[in-house]
């Protein structure tokens, strides 16, 4: 049965048609950035219409916390100051098609894990617009009982670090993530975004490979913490961030400096960047959560 698989990031906008693992006729646009709902209402009505025809059904990988269809910011900055948004119901009225909704890093963790036979218990990260996570247990992805499981870029990693959206302060997401790199640039760098200042960290300039380098320190220690929570046999990395070149190895070098307790196999993302789509896709077939 052909599933329209659609991904909500804090940059981009997603869609698909997926079948078993097989994505088609995929299309993509920026996420509007407006904290009203308008602009991504029009946004995900232009997306999925040319495709609501040749599908049953609808399956949503969306950046928030998803409960009961509702989307609920951690940090609304990531979604243009939107804070709340009646995903499910709102693609329901547009679509006309059965929909279910999930956290974008969790249904990218699923579709991780089922890319991964020999493993039971992983953890996915993504290094994007923010840094996401999700996590599976024996088998079993990890939502929690109110949607929040595995947002790993909201433990603390510097208490003396920068104010993240979410109201804490010293976020992982607020130093490792494409938003926390761009916003602690100063000097010539400030105002560029974390693709950007990749280009420059690859052309040489210090300042901006010393910013890719504490993003890939910050999540090498994030990733021992995980390790010590779910003693999971592999940890996935995506993200745009997380799939640039080189910033996995880096990942992996300040890994190796912990404790061989805490050394776990890294990984990118198998499925690049459509393992959101295709994790929503594959729960919604399976109905494995
Ligand atoms: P989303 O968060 O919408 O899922 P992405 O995974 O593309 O989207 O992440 C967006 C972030 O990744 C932005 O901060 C952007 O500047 C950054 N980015 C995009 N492409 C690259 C790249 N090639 N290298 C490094 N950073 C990138
Ligand atoms: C934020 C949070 C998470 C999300 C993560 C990655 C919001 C709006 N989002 O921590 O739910 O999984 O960003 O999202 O609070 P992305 O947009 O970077 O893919
Ligand atoms: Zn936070």
């Amino acid at each position: 049965m052909t599933t329209l698989a659609i991904d909500i990031g804090g940059t981009k906008l997603a869609a698909a048609l997926v079948e078993g693992d097989c994505v088609s006729m995929r299309r993509q646009c920026p996420t509007p950035a407006s904290h009203a709902p308008g602009a991504l209402e029009e946004a995900l009505r232009v997306m999925v219409l040319p495709l609501v025809k040749h599908a049953r059904r609808v399956a949503v990988a969306s950046t928030g916390m998803i409960r009961n269809g509702v989307l609920t910011s951690i940090n609304p900055a990531n979604l243009g100051g939107l804070a709340h948004f009646p995903l499910v119901a709102f693609l329901e009225a547009t679509t006309r098609l059965p929909v279910m909704a999930i956290n974008d890093a969790q249904a990218a963790a699923w579709a991780e894990f089922c890319a991964l036979p020999e493993d039971n218990d992983m953890a996915f990260l993504t290094v994007s617009t923010g840094v996401g996570g999700g996590i599976v247990l024996n088998g079993k992805l990890q939502r929690g009982s109110g949607g929040l499981a595995g947002h790993l870029g909201h433990t603390l990693a510097d208490p003396a670090g920068p104010m993240c959206g979410c109201g804490r302060k010293g976020c992982v997401e607020a130093i490792a993530s494409g938003r926390g790199i761009a916003a602690q640039a100063q000097g010539e760098l400030a105002g560029l975004d974390a693709k950007a200042i990749f280009t420059r960290a690859a052309q040489g300039d210090a300042r901006a490979r010393q910013l890719v380098v504490h993003s890939a320190q910050t999540l090498a220690r994030l990733i021992a913490n995980v390790k010590a929570v779910t003693d999971c046999q592999t940890v996935v990395v995506g993200g745009s961030v997380g799939l640039a070149e080189g910033y996995l190895p880096l990942v992996k070098a300040c890994l190796s400096q912990e404790p061989e307790v805490y050394q776990v196999a890294l990984r990118s993302a198998h499925y690049r960047h459509d393992a959101g789509l295709l994790g929503a896709a594959l729960l919604a077939q399976g109905d494995a959560v």
